[in-house]
């Protein structure tokens, strides 16, 4: 169970040249001012805070004309690669304070060869308004926070950033929930890949609790690992308006955390990322807040206690 007691690694991870603008950098520390360790800790959790990673090295790499700082991208992939991969090695549960999205490129390439050593299928729940499926040749901006599920999944030409036999995602394992901003080219790699999409009209439609139990059921009968993104523009910007790139009709504060509650009921979750914090752009440190809380309900903290259910 995920809210049984844990050692929780916080991995900050300043990186904000992937998305194009300045702010993201400071997410970690916004995360931290908003008690994200105090709150676990009152959880009953046991708390690692490894700081803020450093980037590893990558002039190795030419710079790339359509993957805009890839040298820096590079280097943090690389970084949280290793400190997450060995964070899970050793017990820990990965928690990645972002730090924009195209950190997630090294978060769940680090998870997919834990999932490896423990002959475990790793799956990602993508909680996001963009499905992040571009590549260097599809993306309109250049920007590498719209590349992340691309590059994991194996699936677009980037420069040799990582060993080129690490493990990939499937993309038939990846649940991607909340999206309504898809570019032309994306719609047509994500549908060719087989990647498991819930747009808002599904959320509309289904409601979040139907679509949440059969991600958990299919999670749970493959045996595998779940891996967590949330993307602060999943979030309505009425209520998350601390991010880059807001996209109208996002998820409620109670559509997130009844999936937050769903998924430490199912015990399911290895890793989680809190990306696309820009506290620049926030109001008065709402977003953070909101993000502290809804990691509080993914570790156990609960309104009233239930009778344990499938999902
Ligand atoms: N799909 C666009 C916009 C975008 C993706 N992710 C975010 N924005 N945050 C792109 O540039 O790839
Ligand atoms: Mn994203
Ligand atoms: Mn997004």
């Amino acid at each position: 169970m995920t809210a049984q007691k844990q050692t929780i690694a916080l991995i900050g991870a300043p990186l904000e040249e992937g998305s194009g603008r300045r702010g993201a950098a400071m997410g970690p520390t916004a995360l931290r001012i908003a008690g994200i360790d105090s709150t676990l800790a009152e959880l009953g959790h046991a708390i690692v805070d490894e700081g803020d990673l450093k980037p590893l090295p990558a002039r190795d790499l030419a710079s790339h004309p359509r993957a805009n700082h890839l040298q820096v991208v590079a280097g943090f992939t690389r970084a949280l690669d290793a400190a997450v991969h060995e964070a899970a090695r050793a017990g820990r549960f990965p928690l990645i304070l972002g730090g924009d999205h195209a950190l997630s490129m090294g978060s769940v390439s680090g998870m997919a060869r834990h999932a490896k050593d423990v002959g475990k299928p790793l799956f990602v729940l993508w909680l996001d308004a963009h499905a992040d499926f571009n590549s260097p040749e599809t993306s309109p901006s250049g920007n590498m926070h719209g590349m992340p599920v691309a590059f994991f999944c194996g699936k677009a030409e980037f420069a040799p950033i990582l060993a080129a036999d690490r493990p990939l995602v499937d993309p038939k394992n990846v649940f991607q929930v909340g999206i309504r901003s898809v570019d032309e080219r994306e719609r047509v790699e994500i549908a060719e890949h087989g990647v498991n999409v819930y747009d808002m009209r599904a959320v509309d439609e289904t409601g979040i609790a139907g679509i949440m139990r059969e991600i958990i059921d299919t999670v749970r009968q493959k045996g595998g690992l779940l891996h967590v993104s949330l993307d602060v523009d999943f979030l309505d910007p009425e209520i998350a308006p601390g991010v880059g790139t807001t996209v109208p009709g996002g998820a409620t504060f109670r559509e997130a955390h009844l999936i937050m509650e769903m998924l430490c009921d199912s015990g399911l979750v290895a890793s989680l990322d809190l990306v696309e914090l820009n506290p620049f752009l926030d109001d008065r440190g709402k977003s953070a807040r909101i993000l502290v809380e809804l990691t509080a309900s993914l570790f156990g903290r609960r309104v009233l206690d239930r009778p344990t259910r499938s999902a």
